[in-house]
């Protein structure tokens, strides 16, 4: 029974000690945009349809999403079309921009660079959206994020966790939290789960710009906050399915720990070949692993990965129950992470136009000056979000890097049937 019950413990102390071990600031109160209107108006959770009174009407304003819809990265893209598209029912049904409704263009930005970079120039000089929400990946947004900065139009990044991010440019502002503030809370959780653990062995996809990046901080974490040994260091490609020379390796090395930065089918597929060959130690896994989709590649030797995660589903907030409740009533399912960050980003957008359209009414703006201040609104506000209270930091040189105060680890617990499983939250 204990093991069904999810237990959501916000780790603030862990969090503390590694904001103040990397030199890092604490989150900033800052930030102009009062009351989050919609926050205020998602107290009971009401639906596209209850809410028909209030929906926007008119001519809609469009908002690009440039997610992957095919490849082998199409599994995480699809959940972030389905949040994109259920927030924009959500924040119509509650009057969209002072009236007037959202519009998503969704345009298949694919798994690679140049897939990212057709759908930014689709959305911006095609669609003449008003700033885009994409890519999925953070090797996809280090090529895509510059044609919009170039642009002049603002990106919300949903799901680039890479270090670097923000730095691409001024109309870059990331709502996914990085790998350096996130990552490591799932190697304390495994010392919770074995004090014993001494020696890590740690892996990563050498052709993934966010799986480089999350090892470093993931191998920094191992030697200098956590004091551990670091053991052997595997490479492979995302495009990899035999692991064997990997698994190999982990397993002569006799760890008490692996670490895997990938994506969730390479990862995936390693961890069920490391299980197979005999590994019997703790498993973390990265954002990579953020996926129910995880559950098919890596079957029941999913069973036991430690997680980290920017969003808890049982926060106790107003938009966050409305968030997951239109979200199971699609899915039959918790939300995970990164649909999470997809609706944030979204409802950020709304949140922001709706801000400047009281102070300078949009119908009045050309296209060029509205992206400019929808940018500096969207990096200026603070947002009541399903992820908490979010703000952005603005570098000096580069954009908005995003102010969370909580984050969690989960364990993957899979059914009896090996094919279906849970993010179960965990201290
Ligand atoms: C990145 C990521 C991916 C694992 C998200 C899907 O965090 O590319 O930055």
């Amino acid at each position: 029974m204990r093991d069904v019950v999810v237990r959501v413990v916000v780790l603030f102390a862990t969090l503390t000690m590694l904001l103040t071990a990397c030199g890092q600031a604490a989150p900033s109160t800052g930030g102009s945009q009062s009351a989050s209107p919609t926050a205020a108006a998602t107290t009971a959770a009401p639906t596209a349809a209850t809410a028909g009174t209030t929906a926007a009407t008119g001519d809609p304003i469009l908002i690009g999403v440039a997610v992957a819809q095919t490849s082998n990265v199409a599994l995480l893209g699809q959940d972030q079309a389905d949040a994109a598209k259920i927030a924009e029912a959500y924040f119509n049904a509650q009057g969209g921009v002072n009236g007037r409704p959202i519009k998503l263009v969704i345009q298949d930005a694919a798994g690679d660079e140049q897939g990212a970079i057709n759908a930014f120039n689709t959305l911006i000089n095609t669609s003449k959206v008003v700033g885009i929400v994409g890519p999925t990946l953070s090797q996809q947004a280090f090529a895509a994020d510059k044609i919009a900065n170039q642009a002049g139009v603002p990106v919300l990044a949903p799901s680039n966790t890479a270090k670097g991010i923000p730095e691409i440019g001024s109309y870059v502002t990331r709502v996914s939290a990085p790998v350096a503030k996130v990552a490591p809370n799932a190697i304390q959780a495994a010392l919770n789960i074995n004090p014993n653990i001494k020696k890590v062995s740690v892996g990563y996809a050498q052709d993934d710009a966010f799986s480089k990046s999350e090892t470093g901080t993931f191998q920094r974490a191992v030697t200098d906050t956590f004091k551990l040994t670091l053991g052997t260091v595997q490479t492979w490609s995302t495009k990899d399915t035999d692991f064997t020379t990997q698994a190999t390796a982990f397993l002569n090395d006799q760890p008490d720990l692996v670490i895997i930065s990938g994506l969730a089918a390479d990862g995936g597929n390693l961890v069920r070949q490391l299980r197979d060959l005999g590994y019997k130690g703790l498993i973390v896994g990265g954002n990579g692993f953020n996926t129910s989709h995880i559950y098919s590649v890596c079957k029941e030797a999913c069973n036991g990965i430690l997680v980290a995660q920017a969003y808890s589903p049982a926060l106790d907030t107003p938009i966050n129950k409305a968030w997951s409740e239109q979200y199971k009533r699609q899915k039959n399912m918790e939300p995970g992470q990164i649909p999470a960050q997809t609706f944030t980003c979204v409802q950020i957008m709304v949140e922001a136009l709706t801000a400047l359209d009281k102070q300078n009414p949009l119908a009045g703006m050309d296209l060029a000056a509205l992206r400019t201040a929808l940018n500096s609104q969207i990096q200026g506000g603070t947002y009541q979000t399903p992820l908490g209270e979010i703000s952005f930091t603005k570098l000096e040189n580069g954009g908005g890097d995003i102010n969370q105060k909580q984050f969690y680890v989960a364990q993957i617990k899979m059914n009896p049937d090996g094919a279906t499983g849970t993010f179960e939250f965990i201290k």
